[in-house]
């Protein structure tokens, strides 16, 4: 059976990335929710059923565990997601706070994530939890998901536009920064150009992948089969423009499906 994995566009593959870099021998199913992006601007009741709705179809094709590779989808859906879906279910927030609070030295934390992730507060609320007298700095960067979408990583105009939103953090003494969406480890060199090497970059999606390894050793009946591995990749918008970024992504052709539903 395969692993589910989800998110509004592209920026999942990030996670997919890496959990494939320690599951290799895992059969996966991603699906990007393009038609409907960005989620980060929707209200977190919309997000909700959009998640729902993609989580339903992949369970239909019988995955054993889903992963909400996007944080505001994670934010928005996961609580309710464990409850009502008969499956296990991983998402992006939680593995990337505890990694945040463990590689923090000053419990100064930087957070940048969609409007929609940032309003939840998750990030905060997981990070105090686990250090109470962390400081946490969010802020909400949407423009950088479009740019992702667009193929821009690695372009002036990026690094500009990174440039000039990250000046937020100028008078905030942080010594880590999560990137608290799916889509901002593909902008990761502009970021680190930025704030500079005093501060450790955090991907959720490394957690977020050790955290799979760890629930998949601990449900019974879950071997890989080596025989059946696919890797299946579905978009609801175009499949094109998924396959422009997932190709360069990934390092391999990627051919995505158009998936109706
Ligand atoms: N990749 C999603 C996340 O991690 O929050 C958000 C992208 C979007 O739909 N705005």
């Amino acid at each position: 059976r395969p692993i589910g994995v989800m998110d509004s566009g592209v920026g999942g593959l990030t996670v997919l990335k890496e959990i494939t870099k320690i599951l290799p021998n895992e059969s996966y199913i991603f699906i990007g929710d393009q038609a409907n992006l960005p989620y980060g601007q929707k209200s977190s009741e919309t997000v909700r059923k959009l998640t729902k709705r993609i989580a339903d179809y992949l369970v239909e094709q019988n995955i054993k565990m889903f992963v909400i590779a996007c944080n505001t989808a994670t934010a928005a859906a996961y609580e309710y997601l464990k409850k009502v879906l008969p499956i296990p279910v991983i998402g992006v927030i939680e593995p990337g706070a505890q990694m945040a609070v463990k590689a923090s030295k000053s419990g100064q934390i930087g957070v940048i994530a969609t409007n929609g992730t940032v309003r939840s507060g998750d990030y905060q609320r997981l990070i105090k939890q686990a250090n109470r007298s962390a400081v946490v700095s969010s802020l909400g960067c949407p423009e950088f998901v479009t740019m992702v979408e667009e193929g821009l990583a690695g372009t002036v105009e990026a690094q500009v536009a990174v440039n000039n939103r990250l000046a937020w953090f100028m008078d905030k003494p942080i010594d880590t920064l999560v990137m608290g969406c799916t889509h901002f480890p593909i902008l990761k060199n502009e970021i680190q150009n930025v704030m500079g090497n005093a501060v450790t970059l955090i991907d959720p999606g490394v957690a977020t992948a050790q955290q799979v390894k760890a629930d998949l050793a601990a449900h019974d009946g879950f071997a890989p089969d080596q025989k059946q591995r696919v890797r299946r990749f579905y978009t609801t918008g175009n499949p094109a423009d998924f396959a422009k970024v997932a190709d360069k992504l990934l390092g391999t052709p990627i051919s995505a499906v158009k998936l109706d539903i």
